[in-house]
């Protein structure tokens, strides 16, 4: 029988899991391998779910928590979509506020007899959060958070350097060097996903038929890690936009993104990863935002005018989520005024993380 191989993808929020994922599913296809995704979040209605699901790829997710939270729905998830397409590889990509995934993940899925064949835990960094860690200059973020971006790093069997593209040389040997000596049990690997670069020695190390290197669990203090996690306020809207004399849906997803980002740096709310997404029957639009010094960048632009689409927004900030709503839907308003759109929001979470609570910890 085939023994499905799980991947999975950590990293601190906007490192570029899910890039990775795509460009990492791009390989394997071309190899000839069938994968199927799963993705998550502590809400619902998440633009990497529909982002993904564009590339005609089998997409499953756990919502409304991380994995360790929601062990059974992930297990469960696994099961489905193995059924359903029997994969070569599933890559599923937990919260990037989440860590502790070897004891609460790794180990259980390994000692609860699932028929899966666990790859090593890869670990995504973006280098200008580790950066501010490396230098120790002032962070917009409290202890808290940097105590979990390192705990991230500390378990992971494969670090992602990722966003090699934005880096002198001379900076990427500087970050891989920290990253070989703070975490020598790690293989540090210096990749651009977006420049796909650099994945082929990735994927030669996750596609080895051969078990994960059974790290040890972290030892790691749980308060610590729910007051990063709380720190963060999280926003996720979903909403239809008409307009019947079409209008430019792209225009709308930046001057959106433009006016929520300048309203949280104006309050010196950091943003840890503000995502938009915006699709009209075939086509659509995704944009993202890792920081409020970071440029509004879009992944794909639709290029379009359209009557209808379908907004969906993820904000994860250093905010009070009333904040986060407040901001959101004033900037949806406005871009709604400026392109002689109407706007009906369908669902909005407002919220901040509650404290984790695994459901199995080895
Ligand atoms: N320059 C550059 N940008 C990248 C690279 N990989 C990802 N990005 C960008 O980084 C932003 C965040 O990427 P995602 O893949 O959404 O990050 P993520 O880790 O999945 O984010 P969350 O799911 O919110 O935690 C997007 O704008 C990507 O285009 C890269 O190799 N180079
Ligand atoms: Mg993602």
């Amino acid at each position: 029988m085939k023994m499905t191989k799980l991947v999975i993808i950590g990293g601190f929020l906007g490192a570029g899991k899910t890039t990775c994922i795509l460009e990492l599913t791009k390989m394997l296809r071309s190899d000839g391998k069938k994968v199927g995704v799963i993705t998550n979040d502590q809400g619902s209605s998440l633009v990497d779910t529909e982002y993904l699901k564009q590339q005609d790829l089998p997409v499953l997710e756990v919502t409304g928590g991380c994995f360790c939270c929601n062990f059974s729905e992930f297990a469960e998830r696994l099961s489905q979509m193995t059924e359903q397409h029997l994969p070569d590889f599933i890559l599923a990509e937990p919260v990037g506020s989440c860590t502790d995934l070897v004891a609460t993940i790794m180990k259980p899925m390994a000692m609860l007899n699932y028929n899966f064949t666990m790859s090593p835990l890869s670990v995504v960094v973006d280098p200008l959060r580790l950066w501010k860690v490396m230098s120790e200059s002032e962070s917009p973020f409290p202890d808290e958070i940097n105590y979990l971006f390192r705990k991230q790093l500390e378990e992971a069997d494969i670090i992602l350097l990722n966003k090699t593209d934005t880096l002198l040389p001379a900076e990427t040997e500087d970050m891989l060097s920290f990253l070989q000596h703070e975490y020598p049990g790690a293989d540090v690997i210096p990749v651009s996903a977006k420049k796909r670069k650099g994945l082929e020695v990735w994927l030669s190390k996750i596609a080895e038929y051969k078990p994960a290197t059974g790290k040890p669990s972290l030892d790691i203090e749980y308060d610590i890690y729910a007051r990063a996690e709380a720190f963060l306020g999280w926003l996720n809207l979903t909403a239809a936009v008409n307009c019947k004399d079409g209008f430019n849906a792209d225009s709308f997803l930046e001057q959106t993104a433009e006016a929520v980002k300048a309203a949280l740096a104006e309050n010196q709310n950091e943003i840890a990863h503000l995502k938009m997404y915006i699709v009209s029957r075939d086509k659509y639009a995704r944009l993202s935002c890792v920081s409020t010094h970071d440029d509004v960048k879009f992944d794909r632009k639709m290029s379009a005018c359209v009557n209808e689409a379908s907004l969906v927004i993820n904000i994860r900030a250093a905010a009070e989520p009333e904040l986060l709503h407040q901001i959101t839907e004033k900037a949806v308003g406005a871009a709604a005024q400026a392109h002689d759109c109407t706007v009906t929001v369908r669902e909005v979470e407002a919220f901040k993380p509650a404290y984790p609570r695994p459901l199995h910890r080895i």
